[in-house]
């Protein structure tokens, strides 16, 4: 059975990859990955005898006919993912979400191969932040960024042409991922990587705004699941059911790399910025057996510091350059 994994460079393909070489031998793994400035083949080094790597765009329609051909399944996570760079330049959004979706889908349809398409809570839009209402797979699509609407539009054209078209796919909606590999623009590998370096971490406004945070093991066990029992035309959301504030998060990871508690700057909030994410996980926990392993947050991210500590040879090369964009941000 061999598995075609689109982005696999990224930080949760790149996880993909190497959590499905160490449980689940029964696969062989391909990976298209454009490489662009969010993928990494440093992050594929352990498993780089073990797989196909193929430096190459998914929107590149001849490849991705070729490459889906010689696969059994699509497991489809390439895309430009950063809500920040999605407000100050839309275009490669557009391209890659909607545009390299539609070419995934033409060659799945052509070649009826099953499809995986890995998506986000993001494209419900937010929850308000005192409530403890949640997001649920009948909740009605209302994305905020450029990237959550691309996003919503990927998965709307995965669930046309399996409506229209009868393709065998799947989707799931997961909150927000945090472990290894995770590229240092995102909130938890920034903060860590400003401290290691001598920087001040940078919240948001004033950090009231909620996130649920999932370790990207457990969403890619999730994935797994999906893969051997999902049933086809079917969404899957995926949370941890871990909530907590930005606010929450920088005063945990200050305390655990023994800074003071105030040892940060607050910056522009970003324009339209999510107040709350919240998933009722409750079918694919009940449907698929999923439970997530990683239910002590704090062990987790101590885990993700020491990750951070011992690779800085991974993240240093990308670092001046992402805080260069947030200066430009504003941010
Ligand atoms: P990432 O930005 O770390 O990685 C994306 C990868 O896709 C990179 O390796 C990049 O080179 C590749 N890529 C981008 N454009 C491409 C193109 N045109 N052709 C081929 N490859 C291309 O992203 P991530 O955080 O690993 O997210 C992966 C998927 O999971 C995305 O679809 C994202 O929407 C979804 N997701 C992410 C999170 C999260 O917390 N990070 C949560 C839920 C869902
Ligand atoms: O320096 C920062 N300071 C800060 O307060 C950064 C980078 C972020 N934040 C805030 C913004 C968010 O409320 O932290 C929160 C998390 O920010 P991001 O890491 O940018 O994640 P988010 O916008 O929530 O989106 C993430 O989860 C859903 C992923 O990037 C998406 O790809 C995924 O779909």
């Amino acid at each position: 059975m061999k598995l075609l994994v689109t982005g696999g460079a990224g930080f949760i393909g790149a996880n993909f990859a190497h959590y499905t070489l160490r449980n689940h031998p029964e696969y062989e793994v391909a990976i298209v990955d454009s490489l662009t400035y969010a993928g990494n083949r440093e992050s594929l080094k352990p498993v780089e005898d073990q797989i196909e790597f193929v430096h190459g765009d998914i929107c590149d329609a001849p490849l991705v006919d070729r490459l889906v051909g010689e696969s059994d399944m699509v497991v489809h996570f390439a895309a430009e993912s950063h809500v920040d760079n999605s407000l100050h330049d839309p275009e490669p959004f557009m391209r890659t979400n909607l545009f390299g979706t539609y070419t995934i889908l033409e060659a799945v349809r052509r070649h009826e191969k099953r499809l995986h398409h890995i998506s986000t809570d993001e494209v419900f839009g937010d929850l308000d932040l005192d409530g403890d209402d949640q997001f649920t797979e009948e909740t009605k699509y209302d994305p905020s960024s450029p990237y959550s609407a691309t996003k919503a539009g990927s998965d709307l054209l995965v669930r046309a042409w399996a409506r229209s078209f009868g393709i065998h796919a799947t989707i799931s909606n997961c909150a927000n991922n945090y472990g290894p590999y995770q590229h240092v623009e995102k909130f938890i590998p920034r903060q860590i990587t400003n401290v290691f370096g001598g920087a001040r971490p940078k919240l948001y406004g004033q950090g009231e705004n909620v996130r649920e945070w999932t370790h990207v093991d457990d969403h890619n066990e999730a994935v797994h699941l999906i893969l051997s029992k999902g049933e086809p035309g079917e969404t899957y959301l995926i949370g941890s059911g871990d909530e907590r504030s930005n606010k929450d998060i920088l005063e945990l990871i200050l305390e655990l790399m023994d800074e003071p508690a105030d040892a940060y700057d607050h910056v522009p909030d970003r324009p339209g910025h999510d107040l709350r994410y919240s998933n009722d996980s409750t079918k694919i926990r009940t449907q698929l057996g999923w439970t997530p392993r990683y239910s002590d947050f704090r062990a987790g991210l101590e885990a993700t510091i020491a990750w951070y500590r011992d690779n800085d040879w991974w993240w240093k090369p990308q670092k001046e350059a992402t805080e260069a964009r947030y200066t430009q941000l504003g941010r």
